[in-house]
């Protein structure tokens, strides 16, 4: 392979009374005369795993008389010995294209003549050997193309890869255990959420984010969360162009529960509450919520059921107060993720009784279905509640009805975690349940000692009316139908008729029927959507909403790699090892760069991070 390199004039950055030169995105050595001096680092693709020959065919040089060139003292720092202008050195593999950096040293710099010599163009050959490799298949598609560009400098029918492994499945997955899957596609994009919802994100919303749509094929898009892919409904996909008018919608969620299965009061995440959906564009099809029709088929009496209620559970946390638990060892030394740190106030003390107002949509009036789960933790550390048989004491009511007690006998201690339910008793009365309005009470009644309790969160599981609150509703199949029968649907309590339903993961449902409905009961009028759906699987959700219930994300960014100038290097390469690390903004960067540059002179291998 001959490689052309044509290079304009360094330019001459004067600081601190010494000059240097410079270009774009250059790295810095020393050479053994102590010159501070410009290299360029770039990558090239040769169907090799070793590394290659690199020779000069042709080179021409230009200079220039320079004083005052910067000199640094030989004995601070670690210098370069460095007779070639140009090396190179195999790096690894990046998906299956072997990657080989090319360093090319253009300036010299003589201090005897106080000149400066620069390369002003330069023919470089190099030589490797076909292993194992075969060219890429071509035509690449564009975004391979665009990919490939702009990691190597080779044209473009130049890029060779390696055959597909002969992993195991197994194998694979190990390997890959950790690796964010959306990282091995390229057009990066991050969308930003922090609450469940329908998501619609239009040719605007990522023209804005600067997404490069016009090189995209709407059917290659695919949205990974937490290393899985989210099937996503495309609307003006068919003509492999993102134009206007096109959109997307996914079913997005709050980043939280991360740490409940080893940690069940840690329902929200401690560190953050955005979950961040990867945009990638792929050389496959991403998957897809399908269209599927929910039409009004079984009309025949006795052939279809009209689900009346189904299981709703409310979770209810609010971060009011931060509390530190000092003066505990036991919870000082847990890390933060183990222990939850936020609670509603700063505490409940006997004897009080403390009231929490909570909404809910529209509560099923028969049945005793209601159950309340509560999270808590004790505060107050009485020496005096030590003692076997003594410990925390509240009772908990649930609009008037008491839910559970916890008694000293049942010897709650100092600053531990307590769930409380009515899970073992029995469900209370759905008429106990108000559309709106709710309260839940905690009562403490112990006297002669010091007792505090902290309210993490509760939940409040209960049957629920199909009907849409605030244009939106959540919902599943009411449980135990009888199986012979399809189930219809009828949702009302919509204030527009702009209404959708989706079932989560599946399909967006289409042939659905909306009309203008009055319930016999309360007399309300409103827009209601119907349709059937041969679902009888109790874990399945759908959401039906209308158009103005859509949700937009906090934000649309692109990815950018953490080591921007090797992209290809994954977090976990074992080669990404640093004895110093500077994490900075982009505002300290360049000088950042001074600072590892020094470090590594003194021999720590040092590296840079910018935040985003
Ligand atoms: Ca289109
Ligand atoms: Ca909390």
């Amino acid at each position: 392979m001959i490689i052309e390199v044509n290079l304009e004039k360094p330019k001459l950055i004067n600081e601190k009374n010494t000059i240097y030169a410079a270009y774009d995105k250059a790295f810095y050595v020393v050479d053994e005369n102590g010159a501070y001096l410009p290299y360029i680092a770039t990558f090239f693709n040769l169907p090799q795993q070793k590394n290659a020959m690199v020779s000069v065919v042709k080179v021409k040089w230009e200079r220039m008389p320079v004083r005052d060139y910067r000199i640094l003292p030989k004995d601070k720092v670690q210098v370069e010995p460095n007779k070639t202008i140009v090396s190179s050195k195999y790096l690894g593999l990046y998906r299956r294209y072997p990657v080989h950096a090319l360093k090319i040293y253009p300036v010299q710099y003589d201090n005897n003549r106080k000149e400066l010599r620069w390369i002003k163009s330069l023919r470089l050959e190099i030589r490797g050997q076909i292993d194992n490799s075969r060219k890429s298949v071509s035509p690449l598609t564009k975004a391979t193309q665009k990919f490939t560009k702009t990691l190597f400098i080779n044209q473009s029918e130049q890029i060779y890869q390696l055959p597909k492994p002969q992993l195991s499945t197994l194998n694979k997955k190990e390997q890959f255990a950790n690796e964010n899957p959306a990282l091995r596609y390229s057009q990066i994009y991050k969308i930003a959420v922090n609450e469940e919802g329908i998501y619609k994100i239009t040719y605007e919303d990522l023209k804005d984010a600067g997404y490069p749509l016009e090189f995209t094929n709407p059917q290659k898009l695919r949205l990974f969360n937490k290393g899985l892919e989210v099937p996503v409904y495309f609307e003006g996909a068919k003509d492999g162009k993102f134009d206007p008018g096109d959109f997307f919608e996914f079913w997005g969620e709050p980043n939280e529960k991360t740490f409940i299965k080893t940690n069940p009061e840690q329902y929200k995440d401690p560190f953050s509450d955005e979950n961040i959906y990867w945009l990638v564009l792929s050389d496959e099809n991403g998957r897809r919520l399908v269209d599927e029709s929910g039409g009004l088929i079984n009309t025949a009496p006795g052939t279809y059921i009209r689900p009346y209620a189904f299981r709703e559970t409310l979770h209810f946390e609010k971060d009011g107060a931060y509390i530190n638990f000092g003066h505990y060892t036991a919870n000082v030394n847990n890390p933060a993720y183990q222990i939850d740190h936020w609670y509603y106030d700063r505490g409940i003390a006997a004897v009080e009784s403390r009231t929490y107002e909570f909404d809910l949509p529209y509560p099923f009036q028969y049945g005793s279905q209601v159950f309340v789960k509560a999270a808590f933790r004790g505060f107050s550390i009485d020496t005096k509640m030590n003692g076997p048989g003594k410990g925390h004491q509240l009772t908990l009511w649930l609009n008037d009805r008491k839910v559970a007690e916890v008694k000293p006998e049942d010897e709650w201690k100092a600053q531990t975690v307590r769930f409380i339910s009515n899970n073992e008793i029995g469900g209370l009365p759905q008429s106990n349940l108000e559309h709106g309005k709710n309260l839940l009470r905690i009562d403490m009644e112990q006297t002669g000692v010091t007792d505090v309790v902290l309210l993490n969160w509760f939940e409040i599981s209960y049957l629920r009316k199909y009907r849409a609150d605030n244009d939106y509703i959540k919902f599943r199949v009411q449980e135990n139908l009888p199986r012979n029968l399809t189930p219809q649907f009828e949702i009302d309590g919509f204030k527009e008729k702009t209404i959708q339903v989706y079932k989560l993961g599946v399909s967006k449902i289409i042939n659905t029927r909306i009309d203008v409905y009055t319930d016999n009961t309360d007399r309300l009028t409103s827009y209601r959507i119907s349709f059937q759906d041969e679902v009888f699987d109790p874990k399945v959700e759908y959401v039906a909403l209308t158009e103005k219930q859509k949700k937009k994300p906090l934000s649309i960014k692109e990815y950018k790699s953490w080591k921007r100038l090797l992209p290809q290097v994954s977090l976990l390469d074992k080669s990404n090892k640093a004895n110093y690390l500077i994490i900075t903004d982009n505002l300290f960067y360049v000088n950042a760069t001074r600072i590892k540059l020094f470090q590594n002179n003194k021999g720590f291998q040092t590296e840079v991070v910018r935040v985003e």
